[in-house]
């Protein structure tokens, strides 16, 4: 079953010695606040050079909002980065579902296609961007979830919280995932 390959942990994802860690950044892809910000701080200044190398696909888009690119860890523990653009919460009828759906399956697509094993994500567009939490943990267990039936390839998905209570909406966004895989 592919929710047995996904955990839910809680920590900083910039000390994580896995294949790739996950950014929320955003579509210009230089940098921000939030978890955009430790992973450049901890990855050091060659990071915003490979992201500047992206071309623009758009006057100051380098990544459109659901999509994603990689790059090297650098001075990170991990070994890639897969910078993704979730959406902007406006209310929920602007099509933010599925861009959040598609930030974690475009993550996920890169990774199987650079054979990388183990993944860890941060909760995508729920700070500045003011996703619902729980909503947003349904989301990307789910599609997690069904990313990982289709890639065998990928062992381990980590989904990494920050604080409690994005802890307790991942971990019951992926109890109820497991509850309706065994009925
Ligand atoms: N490790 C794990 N999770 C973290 C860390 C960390 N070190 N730091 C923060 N989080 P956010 P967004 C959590 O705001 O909502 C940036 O300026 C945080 O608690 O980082 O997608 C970008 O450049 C929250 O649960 O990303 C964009 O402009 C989650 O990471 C914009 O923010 C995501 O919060 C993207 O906004």
């Amino acid at each position: 079953m592919s929710a047995d390959r996904i955990v839910v942990t809680s920590g900083d994802i910039t000390r994580l010695a896995v294949d790739a860690i996950v950014n929320a950044a955003n579509e210009r892809l230089l940098g921000g606040g939030g978890v955009d910000g430790a992973i450049h701080r901890a990855a050091g200044p060659e990071l915003l050079a490979a992201c500047r190398a992206f071309p623009e696909v758009a006057p100051g888009v380098r990544c459109p909002t659901g999509d994603a690119r990689i790059t090297p860890g650098y001075r990170l523990p991990a070994r890639f980065v897969i910078h993704t653009v979730g959406p902007v919460w406006y209310g929920g009828a602007q099509g933010e579902p599925a861009a959040l759906a598609s930030a974690y399956r475009s993550s996920l697509n890169l990774a199987a296609a650079h054979g990388l094993r183990s993944v860890a994500f941060p909760a995508i567009s729920t700070g500045i961007y003011g996703f619902p939490l729980p909503m947003a943990a349904r989301i990307a267990v789910t599609t997690v979830a069904k990313s990982l039936a289709q890639h065998a390839t990928l062992e381990r998905v980590e989904l990494v919280c920050f604080d409690n209570d994005a802890l307790s909406c991942f971990a019951s966004a992926l109890a109820a995932l497991r509850d309706e895989d065994a009925d």
